[in-house]
């Protein structure tokens, strides 16, 4: 009996879908709710600790984008590559930091020039 009654909701269910009047049920609550915000992007890598070839930092192209960068082992030179900018030298625990506007879209390696080491993905996405 309760099959039944599933499979006669199911065809009620089926027949308002196909009832033009319902169309106003089926708008999708939309996940750009990550646009239009051009604010800076901050994030901060402290190498060993949350870095990795798996990380991805994910912003939005024209966000402004402020990363900054401690090796808390060693001296250190960050490169985010594609464009080609660098934090330049970092003591030893010391913060390093590369600031930009997120301009070109795509994947982009963020390495370690001290152990040749990607320590994150930068990746640009349009809105
Ligand atoms: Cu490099």
């Amino acid at each position: 009996m309760k099959k039944l009654c599933i499979a006669a909701l199911a065809v009620l269910a089926l027949t308002s879908c196909g009832d033009t009047s319902a169309s106003t049920t089926t708008t999708v609550v939309s996940t750009s709710s990550v646009v239009e915000n051009p604010s800076t992007f901050e994030y901060t890598m402290t190498i060993g600790e949350n870095t990795g070839t798996d990380v991805v930092i994910e912003v939005i192209e024209g966000q402004t984008v402020e990363l900054t960068i401690v090796n808390p082992d060693s001296h250190d030179d960050v490169h985010l590559h594609g464009y080609d900018l660098s934090t330049g030298a970092i003591d030893k625990g010391q913060a390093g930091v590369i600031t930009f506007t997120a301009t070109k879209t795509g994947e982009f390696d963020i390495e370690s020039h001290e152990t040749e080491k990607v320590v994150s993905i930068l990746k640009v996405t349009t809105k």
